[in-house]
């Protein structure tokens, strides 16, 4: 965690709405995944689940068909997989083809199973924020103050998982952007993103494409919204988030790299100031 992690999406579903659905064909995700990881991915995420706001949840059977393949192909090759689901039973079928991080968007708590099941693989694990269900989670969504509504749902869930038998330092935590959440709670959550380093957890940030960008902007296509993903995730890696969630994986690095050469340029800066005070 000493330098940012981009995190590649592979979403195998047939109504994805970033991609059209044009990755349910599992050849098509095993070769999107691959050219990811060569591009520079640290991990490539596989979910079978879309989450879109107002979507159902698909059978476990169907759901475990479109992604075991897809992990299995994956792992094989050398890829790391983490495998995007709430289902303890998909879990389990990933880690057995091969994935190595379980990333759940309802931060373990959708089945008492999902959560020992974690615990006993002992793999890491990626707690999100959401309010609802994505069916309704985008109907009137209220907070009190939802930095700190999202800040003690995740405080809970590291709590639960300490109690189950993962500890701290297996745990990522993500404020959930676009999961039951407004636009100005979404931009709330990037601009204080700093508070939640107060869990001790990496943090990480899924901004890609997401609709957050066209209603803050000129309500583009998901295609079209790589330049306010790269502007959220620079805002999101400014604020100390260790691992971005992105589609396109290669211009993400980019700018990444962009932003880490600046910093560490004054970073240098920095040093020989203080080596020029420790002479004197
Ligand atoms: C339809 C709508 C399809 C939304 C897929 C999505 C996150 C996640 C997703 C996130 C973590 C997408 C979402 N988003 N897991 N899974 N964080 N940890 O944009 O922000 O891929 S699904």
């Amino acid at each position: 965690m000493d330098r940012p992690s981009v995190m590649g999406i592979v979403n195998v579903t047939p109504d994805s709405f970033s991609d059209g659905g044009d990755r349910f064909d599992s050849g098509r995700a095993i070769a999107d995944g691959l050219a990811m990881w060569e591009a520079g991915a640290d991990f490539v995420d596989v979910g079978g689940e879309s989450t879109r706001p107002g979507s159902e949840q698909p059978s476990l059977e169907e759901e475990l068909r479109r992604v075991v393949p897809v992990v299995k192909a994956l792992a094989a090759q050398g890829v790391r997989v983490s495998i995007d689901t709430r289902r303890a039973a998909v879990m389990e079928e990933a880690a057995a083809a091969g994935a190595s991080i379980i990333n759940d968007i309802s931060a373990l708590s959708s089945e008492p199973e999902a959560l020992q099941f974690a615990a006993k693989s002992g793999l890491p694990v990626i707690l999100m924020h959401m309010r609802g269900e994505p069916r309704t989670m985008q109907e009137a969504p209220h907070y009190e103050d939802v930095v700190l509504d999202v800040y003690d749902y995740l405080a809970e869930r590291v709590r639960a998982c300490e109690a189950a038998g993962i500890s701290r330092s297996r745990i990522c935590l993500d404020p959930g952007i676009g999961f039951g959440k407004t636009v100005a709670h979404n931009l709330e959550l990037i601009n204080r993103l700093a508070i939640f380093h107060g869990l001790g957890c990496p943090l990480l940030l899924g901004v890609s494409r997401k609709s957050m960008i066209a209603k803050v902007s000129r309500g583009e296509e998901p295609k079209e919204r790589l330049p306010g993903t790269l502007a959220l995730t620079l805002a999101g890696l400014h604020r100390g988030a260790q691992i971005h969630r992105v589609h396109d994986v290669e211009q993400a690095l980019q700018a990444i790299t962009l932003w880490e050469a600046v910093e560490a340029a004054g970073a240098s800066d920095a040093r020989t100031f203080a080596e020029g005070q420790e002479i004197r």
